[in-house]
């Protein structure tokens, strides 16, 4: 017998008691590809200055750093899907998936991701396999989302799935709504065979990508990644604003473009794509549709309060709004009056920040009257205002009553 076959075939039932949908385990030793990798894409510039693992690609490419003597990684994937207010196929793009201005309340995007706190779930459950682990007299350490594993190379290693071409890693028929985290332990176990690419020809995602940010197959340059650009501090990039739609907190468009994402999520639902039932009711704290609206009138506090699990730059509210701005300016009917009592409100912002994008949002809804009435340029002459107004003739206006439908962006093909 493997060592550690016994204590893999216990890690394994308990994993599927917890309904994690898949582990695997690997070796601890060094990731010195994945290290290559990050220097590589730090010298070129794709990293746009991200932090995470790319601040110490020695620390989060070498599990020994996370856990002195460490021998293995148990790693995990904890599925997500849509979590629905109002109803319709989690397969499907829900109300506000849909980029575009609808009647009623401008509500915002937000990835499906984070519309949970899927991490916590996966964290609890791997939680649990560390504590069996700790039972037998080994040290464990739980990292999910953590800066000190680069977690998709895990689950490589670990042959949960093959890298997409959208750079995600992908479960055989299972697709990618899955978040990823692992057990370092200094318990011996057997290790995963890597699974094989199962994109072949297929290139939908770099397709369906709105900004052009898979640059090559796994390869992603940051600076156009709106799930970047969303969590990055300073003005959101001028040139990615329209594309940015409905959005207020991540992208999914590389992974709903995916046909194996589509098959999966379509008609009977295989094992493990299947939100847990702790998981598949909305709670207080979940977040499927944003009133863009509501966002804009909330405090720091309230804003922190509710949104305050997902990574903001410096923990400072203030990006929330920005990205609501720029949403707002793409969703809301340009005759709606509670967007132009918002934005009258954050044209006069002592903010000059989101003044800006209140600026642009004004211009994309064809309310320069807006600009103009609260004499924003003539108040002060911050240069980030400047700019904005010196840019007022390149803001594609948006008519009255127009509807950018989602097939207004660039879009994969249809599902095979
Ligand atoms: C930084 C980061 C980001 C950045 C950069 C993402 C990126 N692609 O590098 C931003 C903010 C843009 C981001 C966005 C998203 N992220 Co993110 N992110 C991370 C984080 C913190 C680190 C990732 C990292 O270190 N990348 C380093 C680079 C070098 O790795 P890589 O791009 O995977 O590169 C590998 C491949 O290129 C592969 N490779 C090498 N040769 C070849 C050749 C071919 C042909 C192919 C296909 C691949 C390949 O080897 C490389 C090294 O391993 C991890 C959490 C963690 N601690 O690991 C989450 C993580 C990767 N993110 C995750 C998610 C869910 C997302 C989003 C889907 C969220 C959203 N909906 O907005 C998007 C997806 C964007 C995308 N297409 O990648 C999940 C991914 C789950 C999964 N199933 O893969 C992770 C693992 C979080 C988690 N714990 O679950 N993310
Ligand atoms: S998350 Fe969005 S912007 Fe980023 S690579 Fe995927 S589709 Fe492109
Ligand atoms: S869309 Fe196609 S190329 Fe992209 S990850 Fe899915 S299968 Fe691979």
């Amino acid at each position: 017998m493997v060592p550690g076959e016994g204590l893999a075939a216990e890690l394994r039932a308990k994993a599927a008691e917890l309904a994690l949908a898949a582990i695997g385990f690997a070796a601890a030793s060094p990731m010195e590809g994945t290290r290559r990798v990050i220097e590589q894409r730090k010298a070129a510039g794709l990293d746009a200055g991200m932090q995470f693992t790319y601040r110490s690609p020695n620390r989060s490419t070498d599990p020994g750093r996370a856990l002195p003597g460490a021998v293995s990684l148990v790693v995990g994937a904890w599925p997500y899907r849509p979590l629905r207010t109002s109803g319709g196929e989690p397969s499907e793009p829900g109300p506000a998936e849909h980029h575009g201005p609808r009647p009623g309340r401008p509500l915002a995007t937000v990835a499906r991701y984070a519309q949970h706190d899927h991490y916590a779930d996966l964290r609890a459950a791997l939680g649990v396999l560390a504590a069996m682990l700790r039972a037998r007299g080994w040290h464990t350490r739980v990292l999910v989302d953590d800066n000190a594993l680069v977690d998709r190379a895990a689950a490589h290693r670990a042959g949960l799935g093959w890298f997409g071409k959208n750079c995600n890693i992908l479960l055989p028929g299972r697709g990618s709504f899955f978040v990823l985290g692992s057990v370092v332990t200094d318990a011996p176990l057997p290790t995963g065979d890597p699974v094989p690419d199962g994109c072949g020809g297929c290139r939908r995602c770099h397709v369906a990508c709105p900004t052009g940010a898979l640059v090559g197959p796994g390869v992603l340059d940051a600076r156009k990644c709106l799930a970047w650009l969303l969590q990055a501090p300073g003005p959101f990039p001028f040139e990615y604003r329209e594309a940015l739609g409905g959005r207020i907190y991540g992208c999914d468009d590389c992974q709903t473009s995916c046909p194996v994402n589509k098959r999966a999520t379509r008609g009977t639902t295989p094992p493990g794509t299947q939100a847990p039932a702790a998981a598949a009711t909305a709670g207080p704290r979940d977040t499927s549709e944003v009133d863009l609206l509501e966002l804009l009138s909330m405090t720091d506090a309230e804003l922190l309060q509710r949104y305050g699990r997902w990574y903001i730059p410096n923990r400072d509210p203030r990006y929330l709004r920005r990205n609501a701005l720029v949403a707002l300016g793409n969703v809301a009917l340009p005759g709606d009056a509670g967007a132009e009592a918002a934005l009258l409100s954050y044209l006069q912002h002592p903010d000059s920040l989101l003044r800006a994008h209140a600026v642009w949002a004004a211009l994309r809804l064809g309310r320069g009257d807006l600009v103009d009435a609260t004499q924003v340029g003539a108040a002060e002459a911050r240069p980030a205002i400047q700019q904005e107004l010196q840019r007022r003739h390149e803001v594609v206006t948006r008519q009255p009553g127009s509807r950018r439908a989602p097939a207004d962006l660039p879009s994969g093909a249809e599902s095979v």
